[in-house]
């Protein structure tokens, strides 16, 4: 009898790993809505593989209001109130907050006017949420920012044990590789630097999906009338957007929209779609060129210069610990036939 509670037993463990694999992981957006953003958000919220805890707004493309407004109204036109979104920082930690209508259009997502929202805003404080979150479900959160990282920095400094409660953070931001606001920085690590300083050195692996593979994840407009042959209010709100999106970069000399955040969710819903290298990455702060670009070091090391008389001499090198899995390239089909197929016909 013994035996056979010990088989039944043993049996029954060995279904805990499927049964864990199959639940959806909880994951936190925190989001500057933005066009990317919304395709991003309603990836998330279509896809079973994830359970949306809540979205937290950060100023970035538009500014926070704009930003909580616009997230409640993406929300709403998925049915999904019960996801609380909840507003955050002001501005960035150091400096005046760079709005981005000009990618964007004037409201943030391509100058549509969304049905106004059924949602209401969840009262707390954007960081606050986040913290909570984390404790409430230790070890089973993955962070998702895919803005400016302010609500993170200030999240993880008032309590930086969540960096050691996470299941993960994914964030969409930095290059290794030159920018896309200049040759240096990429767009949400340049809106605060020293937010994004704080969240690569507080203990946590980052992974790391950089504007510069974003690039090379395009959608076109093969892509875009794939999404235009079906209808709903979300793939008909995607696919104008991606229409104005494409429209926008196509102008600027890109072959069709970067699929900046929507790659970062994709991510996590299948880490298969991204290849991750492990990496050092400081955050430049103060660089005359170069101030908020994501230096990333993929030798693991740097040379230890000691001083000789009137000279310095190389005395080996000094390891440094990784501290980000930094994205090298994506399988853009793939994602895309995965973000156009979950779009479809919502
Ligand atoms: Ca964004």
């Amino acid at each position: 009898m013994k035996r056979f509670l010990a088989l039944i037993s043993l049996a029954a463990l060995s279904l805990i790993p499927a049964a864990m694999g199959q639940s959806p992981r909880r994951v936190i957006i925190d989001t500057d809505p933005g066009v990317d953003d919304a395709m991003a958000i309603l990836l998330a919220l279509n896809s079973p593989e994830l359970k949306v805890e809540a979205l937290t707004i950060v100023p970035g493309n538009v500014d926070g209001r704009q930003g909580l407004e616009n997230a409640l109204k993406i929300v709403s036109l998925a049915g999904r109130c019960d996801i609380p979104v909840a507003g955050g920082a002001k501005h960035p930690l150091n400096q005046k907050l760079i709005t981005a209508q000009f990618w964007h259009g004037p409201n943030g997502l391509a100058g549509l006017e969304l049905p106004v929202s059924k949602c209401k805003a969840d009262s707390r404080f954007g960081p606050d949420l986040i913290i909570e979150t984390i404790h409430k479900y230790p070890h089973e959160v993955t962070l998702i920012p895919v803005g400016p990282l302010t609500n993170i920095a200030l999240a993880v400094s008032k309590d930086p044990s969540i960096a050691g409660l996470v299941k993960d953070i994914v964030i969409m931001g930095g290059s290794i590789s030159g920018g896309n606001v200049d040759g240096a920085a990429e767009a949400n690590i340049y809106n605060d630097p020293e937010a994004a300083s704080i969240v690569f050195n507080a203990g946590w692996m980052v992974t790391m999906v950089g504007s510069d593979v974003g690039e090379r994840t395009i959608m076109t407009r093969k892509h875009l009338g794939d999404l235009q042959a079906q209808h709903g209010p979300e793939s008909d709100f995607i696919a104008k957007l991606a229409d104005f999106y494409i429209t926008r970069s196509e102008k600027s000399g890109y072959s069709g929209a970067a699929m900046y955040d929507p790659l970062a969710v994709a991510a996590v819903i299948d880490p298969s779609l991204i290849t991750l290298k492990d990496m050092h990455v400081d955050v430049e702060t103060k660089g005359e060129f170069t101030r908020g670009e994501t230096v990333a070091n993929r030798m693991g090391s740097n040379e230890n210069n000691v001083l000789h008389g009137d000279h310095y001499e190389i005395e080996g090198v000094i390891e440094l610990k990784p501290n980000a899995r930094v994205c090298l390239a994506s399988d853009a089909d793939r994602f895309l036939q995965l973000f156009t197929s979950r779009i479809k016909g919502k």
